[in-house]
């Protein structure tokens, strides 16, 4: 083997080995279960969540009319869910109990009633 083909050779199984290595990386990750969520005035569909503690969640936010707000702050979670766009949010509840989420963008004459809940059981 000429040194040329040596060093392509040692360059391919570099490759070949970083990309295994990410591929194991990428597979031992917990996947996140994707949750959607639409938000209408004035209410969320679904309007209640059952989660696991320590599980990782992904919330999918849309709204089917105005600009709103998701805001979930017993865990410091809050987004604009902006219309034609799919809001991502990422959980991870850490505490059970149950909790609620509230609109807090003015979207209308109901939007102090816009809520909804979360339990997380262990
Ligand atoms: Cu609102």
């Amino acid at each position: 083997m000429s040194l040329r083909r040596k060093g392509l050779a040692i360059a391919a199984a570099a490759v070949i080995g970083v990309l295994a290595s990410v591929a194991t990386y990428v597979s031992a990750q917990p996947k996140e279960k994707v949750i959607k969520m639409t938000a209408k005035r004035f209410d969320y569909t679904p309007g209640h969540l059952t989660l696991k503690k320590g599980e990782p969640v992904i919330l999918e936010l849309t709204t089917a009319d105005v600009l709103m707000g998701f805001n979930l702050p017993d865990f410091g979670v809050r987004a604009d869910i902006i219309p034609d766009k799919v809001t991502r949010v990422r959980l991870v509840p850490d505490k059970t109990g149950t909790f609620t989420f509230l609109c807090d963008i003015f979207c209308g004459t109901k939007h102090e009633e816009m809520n909804g809940t979360i339990t997380v059981v262990d």
